[in-house]
């Protein structure tokens, strides 16, 4: 087992403790176990290998004993027992927000909760504003949050969808009578969350496709098996539909089903207004109301071609949202599509000094294999002690080991020195002006006091974008997909600030983050605002986070020029001498 997820385990011993009620001392001592792992820079492998595990403070003989049967085995009974002995119903209390160990057991303890279902029920009685510790608000914030729970699990990721999609669809296009197939519906519009996923097939002879998807491995439950139309629910939670359609059909039921349901209507007027009705059925005149008969069909060997029947340029799936697409493709005046190979680097990657997994080598070496031409290091700064941020000393260390790295030639990627530096809460950067000139960009970011007011988090960032040593400003909003909402803000003043001071905002690639979110991109780049697309790696495998930042980017309508990693690395290095 690895150190974070020996981390993550510890603190979790802790919790569990809480719940329980057991000495304070000893819970504190994962907690504080789980603290000391984090800050430290030493391999733990090799501490572990020399034996120097005991000796370092804050690690007590028995968690010494527990941390190395974890690095070795991966299991520890200990663990195992504890988590038998602690009812689930209140380890899944733990993913309300502001719920900890404490809370949940005075919850359980005083009013009997043991459930989600419990808690909402005592809640909503206003008995929980009584018990010590808590009041009206934090009353109301559980309930609020057990809301956002429940809608958070109607929907998925896209990027855990695209693992789901990555499985069925070969499947059924190895099914030899399928002619073709696609996933449709928000998953191939690009969305960042997807509720469910959305198969069509075009085939002359579906029920031996329906069987083959209905009893696929790992379904839950079959929800509906029809001859053309069959529903599942996967054991992850994830529900598919798959229709399948005669091929004559399919390109009009993959737009169709492709949607948006605004992209659809604006098509389907646009159809009418031509004298054709547009369905998913096909594009015929629109006198001709029995679908059956096929006197006047238009047909479709693409969905280039459903497009250009109405005299229409080809809209990219990613900009199916009903936002003027439909009109900008009678002008013919779409945006060209970004795509993963106009990436020729990134600037917000974090390595060991902080809470990366990897050294600055072996991020060298994988730039190298991806071909990029730069990359820029922004470890975490000091405020977030949580991930080891570094002070001025470790950060000036860093610069010069980057620059020693660039001068040895050993690998072909030009490395940039940064910082991932805290907008602590009044705007304030955590480092001073003599520290941030040293770096050849910045990243400035909120990582405490997101659920600060409007007024105060729209200054507080505003402070920070107009600070002269600020490059950008890292996932603005702070939003965790599915699980934290954004940060409170006014966007078009932030927007408007950025502008005035070109500072560019990043559109952290993050699955979890895609940050700042598409929506408000296609204004703000009209005005001139500059993207940068962003993985946040942390692990070289978080790279590929690249590609959902390109969806997000495109269903922004972001061009090439939008976005400021496009450019070669003589256009940066001038852009960051600011010339
Ligand atoms: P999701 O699953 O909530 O992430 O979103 P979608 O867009 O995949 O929606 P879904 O699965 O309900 O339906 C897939 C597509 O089918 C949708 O984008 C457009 C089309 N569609 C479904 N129901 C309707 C409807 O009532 N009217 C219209 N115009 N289109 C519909
Ligand atoms: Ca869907
Ligand atoms: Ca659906
Ligand atoms: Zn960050």
């Amino acid at each position: 087992m690895d150190k974070k997820d020996i981390i993550d385990l510890l603190e979790r011993i802790g919790t569990m403790m809480e719940i329980k009620g057991e000495n304070p001392f000893k819970i504190r001592a994962y907690f504080a176990g789980a603290r000391t792992l984090q800050t430290m820079e030493d391999d733990l492998g090799e501490v572990i290998a020399e034996g120097r595990l005991g000796d370092i403070p804050g690690i007590g003989k028995a968690l010494t004993e527990k941390i190395e049967t974890l690095h070795t085995t991966g299991k520890l009974e200990f663990y195992d027992k504890l988590v038998a002995s602690v009812p689930s119903g209140l380890m899944d209390l733990l993913e309300v927000p502001g719920l900890g160990g404490k809370k949940i057991k005075a919850l359980h303890e005083q009013l009997g909760v043991d459930s989600i279902e419990s808690l909402t029920k005592v809640c909503q009685d206003g008995k929980v504003a009584g018990l010590k510790g808590f009041g009206d608000k934090t009353q109301e914030k559980i309930l609020s949050g057990i809301k956002n729970r429940e809608a958070y699990a109607a929907r998925h990721l896209w990027w855990d969808a695209r693992r789901v999609v990555d499985q069925i669809l070969p499947g059924l296009r190895t099914l030899p009578e399928v002619e073709r197939a696609e996933a449709a519906g928000s998953f191939r519009r690009g969305m960042e969350t997807v509720g469910d996923l959305d198969f069509i097939v075009a085939s002359s002879n579906p029920v031996p496709i329906m069987n083959w998807f209905t009893s696929m491995d790992g379904i839950a439950e079959v929800t509906a098996h029809g001859d053309t139309k069959s529903s599942i629910r996967l054991e992850g939670g994830m529900q598919a539909d798959l229709r399948v359609v005669p091929t004559e059909q399919f390109y009009f039921a993959l737009h169709h089903f492709t949607g948006s349901k605004d992209h659809n209507v604006r098509m389907r007027q646009k159809a009418l207004s031509m004298g054709l009705s547009l369905s998913e059925w096909g594009l015929r005149p629109q006198e001709e109301k029995d679908a059956s008969r096929k006197v006047g069909e238009i047909e479709a060997d693409s969905e280039e071609d459903v497009f250009k029947a109405l005299g229409l340029a080809f809209v990219h799936p990613s900009l199916r949202e009903g936002m003027g697409e439909v009109e900008a493709a009678e002008k013919n005046e779409l945006p060209e599509l970004l795509q993963y190979e106009d990436l020729k680097g990134c600037f917000h990657n974090h390595t060991t000094a902080s809470d990366g997994r990897n050294t600055l080598e072996e991020i060298a070496e994988e730039s190298d294999q991806r071909g990029w031409e730069y990359l820029g290091i922004a470890d975490h700064s000091k405020a977030s002690f949580q991930a080891n941020g570094l002070d001025e000393e470790r950060l000036l260390k860093q610069i010069a080991a980057i620059k020693e790295l660039n001068e040895s030639g050993k690998f072909r990627v030009h490395l940039f020195s940064g910082s991932e530096v805290d907008i602590l809460s009044g705007g304030r950067l955590d480092f001073e002006d003599e520290v941030l000139e040293q770096l050849d960009y910045v990243v400035a970011s909120v990582h405490n006091g997101l659920s600060q007011d409007e007024d105060t988090m729209t200054e507080r960032l505003i402070r920070a974008i107009e600070h002269p040593a600020v490059t950008m400003i890292g996932h603005l909003s702070g939003r965790l997909l599915l699980r934290r909402e954004a940060s409170k803000m006014k966007i078009h003043k932030i927007i408007d600030a950025a502008l005035a001071n070109k500072t560019i905002l990043e559109l952290n690639a993050n699955p979890m983050r895609l940050d700042m979110d598409w929506r408000h991109w296609r204004r703000a780049a009209e005005k001139g605002l500059m993207c940068c697309i962003n993985p946040d790696a942390h692990a070289l495998h978080h790279f590929d986070y690249q590609l959902a930042g390109v969806h997000a980017a495109r269903k922004g309508w972001l061009a090439k020029e939008n976005v400021l990693n496009t450019r070669p690395l003589v256009e940066i290095q001038r852009y960051l001498n600011g010339n």
